[in-house]
């Protein structure tokens, strides 16, 4: 997770699968694919929100442009907001 992102999304599985958030306090923020993970193996759920910004001024952006907003901070996930899911058949 420490590389940069050219290097990393290079190791990674094509293809992302899904993305589904809740922020503190309840309600949903808008899914990438349909949540569904039809396919078995292992998962794993990062938290790329960088750490300082509030969460839902990060959403706003990211809605707004479509895009995650630039930030040298450090991401959540490095602070243990991640995660890992097996599907079995
Ligand atoms: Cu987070």
């Amino acid at each position: 997770m420490q590389l940069p992102p050219d290097e990393s999304e290079a190791i990674l599985e094509p293809g992302l699968t899904t993305v589904i958030l809740a922020p503190p306090g309840g309600g949903n923020i808008v899914p990438v694919g349909d949540g569904t993970l039809s396919e078995p193996g292992r998962y794993a759920i990062l938290c790329f929100i960088p750490t300082g910004i509030a969460p839902q001024e990060y959403l706003d952006a990211v809605a707004a442009t479509g895009e995650p907003p630039e930030s040298e901070l450090p991401p959540h996930f490095v602070h243990g907001m991640m995660g890992e899911i097996i599907v079995t058949e």
